[in-house]
Parts: structure tokens; C-alpha cells; sequence
């Protein structure tokens, strides 16, 4: 894929020197100071936590891997995570039960979602702090919406979450009902039913929290999808890197 940053140069004109000048921003840093030769210090700026959230068939993942190549094709320094991770000891677990292979009561396959989280924070912290911006597919609010969809307590299920990193940005991406169905049918795990989906995005609303989330209506075309979610990551990563990575909640 070309990078969108560049096809939107070619488009839009006019966004051109706004783009640009947020792509060359990223070559200094600021939460950091590395002494790269006696006589120059270089600031290292820490990388942005973003975080891609909705239903199921909303194309974050996608969306989250298109945002990757086209930041590292302008030259930063961004790296793709998914939640859950099912590459791991936890997350085969997971996999089985979202399968149906497995069986766990919903409040152990919610502390499993949550613990395969915490076995990803240090690599996620060391990330940010060396500069990378992490683009991740689902996280806690995944975790509390789908758990709580299902009729547990929303505090209960947000408690185990309290101390992993805290996004800089969520983008939310919805999807109308109708919308939904014009992209074709669930897969065939677990949740993936229009009743709990429902469900999950009533829960995401009570999550949102407008001083660091944004919604994002997912229904149009992927090119126009990508470009607006990029200009957003590129505003949340200028604007994070002199503040301190927070905590949830
Ligand atoms: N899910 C995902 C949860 O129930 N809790 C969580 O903490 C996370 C991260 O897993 N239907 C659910 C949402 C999805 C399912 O995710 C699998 P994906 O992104 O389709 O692999
Ligand atoms: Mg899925």
C-alpha cells in the first residue's frame, strides 16, 4: 500500500504543509534526554498509545495495520498490537474458549482477557518510552464492554484493569446496525451475535470518556477511513510526547 500520508498529499493539496509539518515533527523528541555525542544531545520523545475500539466487523484491525505502514512509510516509528493476543500461553486460552473449545465462568474468561493485557505491559511500556507509537486493535474497554454486555459489573470488571497504561486516544469506531449488516455476516466465535454486539456498544458508550476518545462513524470508504484516523493519530502523538504515560482508570 502506498502510504496515505502521501496519497493524501497528492489529493489535498491544501493539507500538504499541515501533514508534512506533523511528519517532521517526530524526528525530535522530548520525555528523554540521550546524549548521542558529547558536544549534542538529542530529545527523545516517547511514543503514543492509541487504541482502536467498536464492534465486531467494524475493520479496526485493518484500519490499525493500514495506520502502521503508513506512519513508518513517513519515516516514524509505530508498531501494531492486538488484544486479544493469542500468541501467548493466556492467550491460547482465550482462544480456545472464544472457539468454544474451552469453558470458563465469564468471570474467568474476563480475568483472562485482563491478565494477558498485564503480561504485555512492560514491552508495551519500554515501546513507548524508546519511541514507538503503539497502534493497538481492542484493550481494556474491549475487556469491560463485552464482559459487562454480558451482565456482569461494570466496576467489578474494570478493577483488574486499574494500573496498565492508559491510552492516549481511543478511537471508536461505530457502525449503524444497518451498516453492520450490509458487511456481511459474524464469523462464527463467540459474541460474534447482533444481540450482544448491541449490547457491547451501549457499554462503549458508557466507557467513552470525550477528553481522550473519539468517535468515528466506520461507514465509508477504507481510503477516507484511513486518512481521517491518521490525522487524527498524528495530533495525539504530538501532542502526548511531553506528557507522562497516565494509568487506567
Ligand atoms: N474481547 C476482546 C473480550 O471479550 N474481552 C477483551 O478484553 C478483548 C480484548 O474477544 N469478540 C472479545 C471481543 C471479540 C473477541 O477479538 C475476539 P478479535 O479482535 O476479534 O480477535
Ligand atoms: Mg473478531
Amino acid at each position: 500500500m502506498i502510504g496515505i500520508i502521501s496519497r493524501n498529499c497528492f489529493y489535498r493539496q491544501n493539507d500538504l504543509v499541515a501533514i508534512v509539518r506533523k511528519c517532521g515533527f517526530l524526528g525530535v523528541s522530548s520525555s528523554k534526554l540521550i546524549n548521542s555525542s558529547p558536544n549534542m544531545s538529542i530529545i527523545q520523545k516517547r511514543g503514543a498509545l492509541i487504541v482502536l475500539e467498536g464492534c465486531d466487523r467494524a475493520g479496526k484491525t485493518t484500519q490499525c495495520k493500514r495506520i502502521v505502514e503508513s506512519l513508518n512509510s513517513a519515516g516514524h516509528k509505530a508498531k501494531f498490537m492486538n488484544f486479544p493476543d493469542r500468541s501467548t500461553q493466556f492467550g491460547a486460552l482465550i482462544n480456545s474458549y472464544l472457539t468454544s473449545k474451552d469453558n470458563f465462568t465469564d468471570e474467568g474468561i474476563h480475568l483472562l482477557f485482563t491478565l494477558n493485557r498485564w503480561e504485555a505491559k512492560n514491552e508495551m511500556e519500554r515501546l513507548l518510552r524508546s519511541g514507538v507509537t503503539l497502534i493497538v486493535d481492542r484493550y481494556s474497554y474491549s475487556g469491560v464492554a463485552f464482559s459487562a454486555a454480558k451482565g456482569l459489573n461494570m466496576d467489578w470488571c474494570k478493577a483488574p484493569e486499574t494500573g496498565l497504561p492508559k491510552p492516549d486516544l481511543v478511537l471508536l469506531l461505530t457502525l449503524t446496525a444497518e451498516a453492520m449488516a450490509k458487511r456481511g455476516g459474524f464469523g462464527q466465535e463467540r459474541y460474534e451475535v447482533p444481540e450482544l454486539q448491541k449490547k457491547v456498544m451501549e457499554k462503549f458508550q458508557t466507557l467513552k470518556d470525550d477528553s481522550y476518545w473519539k468517535v468515528v462513524d466506520a461507514d465509508k470508504k477504507e481510503d477516507a477511513l484511513s486518512l481521517e484516523l491518521c490525522e487524527m493519530v498524528l495530533d495525539s502523538m504530538e501532542s502526548c510526547s511531553d506528557k507522562p504515560l497516565g494509568k487506567l482508570w
